[in-house]
């Protein structure tokens, strides 16, 4: 962690010139009817789950190139996380991932608390095979066609949420690399009848209080099809499984230019938007920070959340997922945790009432520009004071770099190795 002292002298620096900015942006809000200690509070009650993949270099499936003090088990990936939180106050929680964090539940609890965070979704994994694993997931898992097959990946979910129940996660994610690769390879139907019913009995191990979440993409691993292709397939399955099946929007997993804002109205709509993953794309699943290509469309996610806040049991989860493969994962996270925090303020910006009656009087003009107006406010002052006054640090990234915290871990963890692509 980061000794407090450093983080005061860095806010220091700043605080004089951020309340000036502050002040002014309250004035300018005021003349719009806008309060923005609200708005700021609003902010600061907001997070995002960090993914604990998300601390480790990333790469693709051509190479990796690790940076410097990597975490080698979850616990120092734990301390990266509480970085990213001590700094950002944007990121209380971290998603375990099965079975690359596995560990008795007694100590991620004990590390979690030293380092100041939850646990969010538990996610499993049945997209790669583990030493001495009985049965292969090369070609699929919950829908592979050998009964064996599906019962150890039924098997494997029931284990994780087993493990989030000992760390008090409440929502089991998961999503399948499960398709074919050649037209013919596989029965469409029967394939998806074979993961509906592992699914069936993966739902059965919920506890009443769990959530669990599906997740879709379009293409990869499987290049042909894909089980979970897209959100309706995805809807099929809440709809079939029960209330406590909800839907997993991946921001990159859907062909370029698809209308996303669109399909998270649909799925509120219909009570079965479970949460997010944040990232950015330009071609394809990038991962790519959040915000980084388009955030207007990021806004215009947000105003759908906005226009939904308060609706009886819409408690989406909030998660980002996205690999660092050219820069310090920690800065990315913090970064992409503001960018998720900035569209939500923007989107809390717009002017609701004057935004329906330009909607339900077909001003296609104005209603359009009121979303600009909200999308093109400068927040910084507002999620840098709600950081400040949550004792976290005006400038996180600066403070970070002034911390030297990669350095002094880079001098205990052993340079990892470049070997092999992929995933972290
Ligand atoms: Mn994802």
């Amino acid at each position: 962690m980061i000794e407090k002292h450093i983080i005061d002298a860095e806010n220091e620096k700043h605080i004089k010139g951020l309340q000036a900015d502050f002040d002014a942006l309250g004035e300018h809000l005021d003349r719009r009817g806008i309060n923005i200690d609200t708005v700021r509070a609003k902010v600061a009650a907001y997070g995002v789950a960090v993914p604990s993949w998300g601390v480790g270099t990333g790469g693709t499936r051509f190479a990796r190139f690790p940076g410097g003090g990597e975490p080698r088990h979850i616990f120092d990936k734990l301390d990266d996380c509480g970085v990213t939180q001590q700094l950002t106050r944007a990121t209380p929680s971290v998603s375990l991932h099965i079975p690359w964090d596995k560990a008795p539940a007694a100590d991620l609890l004990a590390k979690a608390e030293e380092v100041g965070l939850g646990f969010d979704a538990m996610n499993s994994n049945t997209f790669q095979d583990q030493p001495g694993q009985a049965h292969s997931y090369k070609f699929g898992s919950l829908s592979h066609t050998d009964p064996a097959t599906r019962a150890q990946a039924v098997e494997h979910n029931l284990e994780c949420i087993e493990i989030g129940q000992g760390i008090g996660s409440k929502a089991l994610t998961v999503w399948i690399g499960d398709g074919s690769n050649f037209p013919g390879q596989s029965n469409f139907t029967k394939q998806f009848e074979r993961y509906l019913d592992a699914m069936r009995q993966v739902y059965a191990g919920l506890p009443d209080d769990w959530r669990v979440f599906t997740e879709h993409k379009m293409y990869e691993p499987a290049f042909y099809s894909t089980v979970v292709q897209d959100w309706g397939t995805n809807y099929l399955i809440a709809q079939e499984l029960g209330p406590k099946a909800y839907c997993l929007v991946d921001l990159g997993h859907h062909a370029p230019n698809v209308n996303i804002e669109m399909i998270v109205a649909r799925l509120i709509q219909f009570g079965k938007l479970g949460g997010f993953h944040f990232n950015d794309s330009k071609y394809g699943d990038d991962d790519l920070d959040t915000g980084s290509i388009d955030p207007y469309r990021l806004f215009l996610v947000f105003n759908e959340l906005v226009e939904a806040e308060g609706k009886p049991g819409f408690t989406p989860a909030h998660m980002l997922d996205q690999s660092h493969n050219v820069t310090d994962p920690i800065e990315s996270l913090m970064v992409s945790a503001t960018e998720v925090q900035r569209a939500y303020a923007q989107a809390l910006l717009v002017d609701r009432a004057a935004l329906h009656g330009a909607q339900d009087g077909n001003d296609a003009l104005m209603a359009t520009t009121l979303l600009k107006r909200g999308f093109r406010t400068d927040v910084e002052p507002i999620l840098a004071m709600a950081r400040y006054l949550a004792g976290g640090a005006i400038d996180p990234v600066a403070t970070y770099r002034a911390s030297g915290y990669r350095a002094q871990v880079a001098a205990v963890r052993p340079k990892a190795s470049g070997a092999g692509g992929g995933i972290v």
